[in-house]
């Protein structure tokens, strides 16, 4: 009598908690298997499988090395707590060569591990070796972006996006053109200060640094439109600094040009447009 009415509620919890398990787990296994990265990101270019198993699998590693060390630490918090009658202080030890030897070395390791996969995933990304089917140059301002696409030798000029919070700003951002299957080159650069290149959907960033081009080559694969942004505080309105990526079909993307050369965007925006430069006219300055 004094334990069976527990026993009930124990199955029932057991069972509610396993069946709130199942539930959760095929519910978003989709979501599991991304890693809780964003919705469009699996498949999206032909980057996003890397990162999505370099995340997922640091993620394992982080959790295997957490359980081992929260299992140690509960280990010795109940099998060497201070039992009644206990007054004398247990074998202190230090200086245990060993056992410094360890937790010097195996976090080395850890770290060397962590640090190989993320260099070979980094190397893929950033490899511009082979030979792109189009070349865009993607060029930061304060708090807009400008797009070259060099091949047909237009362009695009952004304006700074007035965030009202208001529905349809998201329709008047710039954008940028992808054409879907093709080995897109981009370049980027900036025209005052540092920025980064964020397309959150395709995994991945890159600096814009104030002097040098950086380059990366992605193959967009899933048609449809993508988040872009700043990722480097640049000043006031960095929260403004967005973008949208359009990847659309190579004929689509041919129209645009065409379109583009049509409404007289002929040519590409130059570093004569730089506001870092030394030669800017000093009259620009007093006004
Ligand atoms: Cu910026």
């Amino acid at each position: 009598m004094s334990t069976s009415p527990h026993r009930p509620r124990r199955k029932v919890v057991v069972a509610a908690l396993a069946a709130v398990t199942a539930l959760g787990l095929s519910g978003c296994s989709d979501i599991v298997q991304r890693g809780f990265l964003p919705e469009q990101a699996p498949g999206a270019t032909n980057h996003t499988d890397t990162v999505i198993s370099l995340w997922n699998n640091a993620w394992i590693a982080a959790l295997a090395v957490g359980v081992l060390v929260w299992g140690l630490l509960l280990w010795c918090i109940v099998v060497y707590r201070k039992r009644k009658g206990d007054n004398e202080l247990p074998v202190q030890l230090r200086y245990h060569v060993p056992l410094e030897l360890m937790y010097t070395f195996v976090p080395i390791v850890m770290i060397g591990v962590l640090f190989a996969f993320t260099s070979r995933s980094m190397g893929e990304i950033v490899d511009t070796s082979a030979e792109p089917d189009v070349h865009i140059e993607v060029v930061g301002k304060r708090w807009s972006w400008d797009f070259n696409y060099t091949d047909a030798d237009v362009h695009y000029s952004g304006t700074q996006v007035v965030l009202t919070g208001q529905e349809g700003v998201a329709e008047t951002l710039p954008t940028l053109y992808l054409p879907q299957g093709e080995n897109v080159e981009i370049s980027l650069r900036t025209r005052d200060v540092n920025h980064a290149f964020w397309v959150p959907g395709f995994l991945m960033k890159l600096d814009m640094i104030a002097g040098r081009t950086n380059a990366f080559q992605i193959v967009p694969q899933e048609l449809g439109t993508f988040e872009g942004k700043c990722a480097e505080l640049c000043g006031e309105y960095h929260a403004s600094m967005l973008f949208n990526v359009e990847v659309v079909t190579p004929e689509e993307f041919e129209e645009k040009m065409a379109e583009y050369r049509e409404a007289g965007n002929t040519g590409l925006l130059g570093p004569e447009y730089d506001t870092d430069q030394a030669n800017v006219p000093s009259e620009e300055g007093e006004g």
